[in-house]
């Protein structure tokens, strides 16, 4: 299999994942402003959407879409618990956090970095974007991960989220106006996660150690 990425981006949360179940996996880096591989391929024949993540499969399928693909390679160990079991209800809690990372977190934070790299600031969507994050630190409260006791694929996606926010103790790279030091369930569950070897693998594969 073949997973395409940008360092830093949303694709750092399956590339957490491939590590988490400790599979074999090609990783190709794609330019986030020409869309080219490090080979030189054109990755709009990966996806025409140019956006990653995107997992190859071993007969050429492509699937995209983060919320799909960490739901896939979970699937592929189930021992591991990175996702409920299918028809439990405990997976449909996982897709509600996926989505609500998906569409809530991630699509929110958008305009914050493209206003961070033209030098403009987006008032609108910074307040949203914080109850939001101030919502996920309640309901980290007595818990060590975001579904209980253990560490699932959300937490790979929401760790991905967070390191495009600003904090102390974050291995940041983007850098947009979300502050999270005064979000102590949010500070210990980073801590928690960033000490992962799956993550400090990924993290460093990307560079951003
Ligand atoms: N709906 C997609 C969105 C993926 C996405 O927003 N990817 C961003 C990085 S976080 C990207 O590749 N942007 C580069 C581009 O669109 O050219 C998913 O959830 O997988």
């Amino acid at each position: 299999m073949k997973l395409y990425y940008i360092p830093a981006a949303c694709s750092l949360s399956p590339h957490i994942i491939i590590h988490e179940l400790g599979l074999d996996v090609s990783l190709i880096k794609v330019d986030h402003k020409t869309h080219l591989t490090d080979a030189g391929d054109d990755y709009s024949q990966v996806n025409p959407l140019g956006y990653v993540p995107a997992l190859e499969l071993e007969d050429g399928t492509v699937l995209r879409e983060g919320a799909a693909i960490v739901q896939y390679l979970g699937d592929l160990r189930p021992e591991l618990g990175l996702v409920p079991a299918h028809n439990s209800l405990d997976r449909y809690r996982l897709q509600e956090w996926l989505s609500f990372l998906g569409a809530e977190i991630h699509k929110g934070f958008i305009p914050l970095l493209y206003a961070a790299l033209a030098g403009r600031y987006v008032e609108t969507v910074k307040p949203r974007l914080e109850a939001r994050f101030a919502w996920i630190d309640a309901q980290l409260q007595g818990r060590h991960y975001l579904m209980g006791e253990r560490f699932t694929v959300a937490d790979a996606y929401l760790f991905a989220l967070v390191g495009w926010g600003q904090a102390q103790w974050l291995t940041s790279y983007y850098r947009a106006d979300i502050h999270f030091d005064h979000l102590h369930n949010l500070h210990a569950w980073y801590d928690r996660v960033v000490a992962r070897p799956a993550v400090q693998k990924a993290l460093n594969e990307e560079g951003l150690l």
